[in-house]
């Protein structure tokens, strides 16, 4: 992709305006497919270290769904009987060189700082989305910051970036958004007598007249509001749907799981990309 502006990526005051509008925006074909060939193998290497380590976790259900905590690591397992298809891995800092780099990327940074209107940001979290192919599950409608409330002082401002490691279409469970469902704030959860539904939106809050499917090349960047509702379906496709999504904060402030300050240095014009 061209620099913006000559020497940074941070929007510009048009795309500013669309994500406080709609609560999102997509940037398409920021890394390049060799870029992202070579973040697979990272990402790859990083899957492999921790499969090791499942056996050690500690192993809980909620709502019948598998996770296993691995000192501060949460790994999320397939929803179906026994699965040992890895889901989610959170938080992701730490368990690669590439991978650490990467959220350092100015190509990833500069537009959260225009969001957040600092030069000074520090990582909040990170996952990786692993949809694997014919199986991999979707996510229900929900919003971010419900699950923060209580680890922040301020929900709102916690941007996410999605990395596609895959094209995504509807058919491999591209990412989904409700358009402009941001501007309402923490909306109220599911009262269903689940464990975890208090974290998914009501649905009557849930506009589908607003949808957005968000398919895109891979090496795309979507960048959105942690209000915004969201979610996906399944992946019913022959191919993975992998994801990257990263999550910042203004100041140097503590990582949501480790509590350790991520901040992310200023690499200036001429540090790596
Ligand atoms: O990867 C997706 O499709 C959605 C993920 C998501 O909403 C989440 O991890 O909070």
């Amino acid at each position: 992709m061209d620099r913006r502006h000559t020497d940074n990526y941070y929007f510009s005051e048009a795309e500013l305006s669309t994500y406080k509008e709609k609560g999102y925006l997509i940037r398409k074909k920021v890394f390049s497919s060799e870029e992202i060939k070579e973040l697979r193998i990272s990402l790859n290497s990083a899957l492999c270290t921790i499969r090791g380590l499942v056996p050690s976790g500690d192993r809980y259900f909620l709502d019948g769904k598998q996770f296993v905590d691995i000192g501060t690591t949460t790994v999320q397992f397939e929803h179906f009987k026994g699965s040992e298809d890895i889901r989610v891995v959170e938080p992701v800092s730490g368990l690669s060189v590439s991978l650490d780099a990467l959220m350092e990327s100015p190509r990833i940074v500069d537009p959260v700082k225009s969001i957040l209107e600092t030069e000074i940001i520090s990582i909040w979290t990170n996952k990786i989305n692993l949809k694997v192919e014919k199986r991999g599950s979707g996510f229900d409608w929900h919003q971010d910051s419900p699950y923060w409330i209580h680890d922040h002082h301020d929900v709102g401002s916690l941007p996410n970036v999605y990395l596609a490691f895959d094209d995504t279409n509807k058919k491999n469970g591209c990412l989904r958004v409700i358009e402009s469902s941001h501007t309402k704030g923490c909306l109220p959860g599911r009262e269903d007598g689940t464990q975890l539904g208090g974290f998914f939106t009501k649905w009557e809050e849930i506009k589908s007249d607003l949808e957005v499917c968000i398919e895109m090349p891979l090496g795309s960047l979507v960048f959105f509001d942690p209000h915004l509702i969201h979610g996906s379906e399944p992946n019913t496709s022959s191919r993975p749907r992998r994801a990257l999504i990263m999550t910042y904060q203004a100041g140097n402030y503590p990582m949501l799981k480790t509590g350790k300050i991520k901040e992310i240095r200023s690499l200036g014009v001429s540090g790596p990309e």
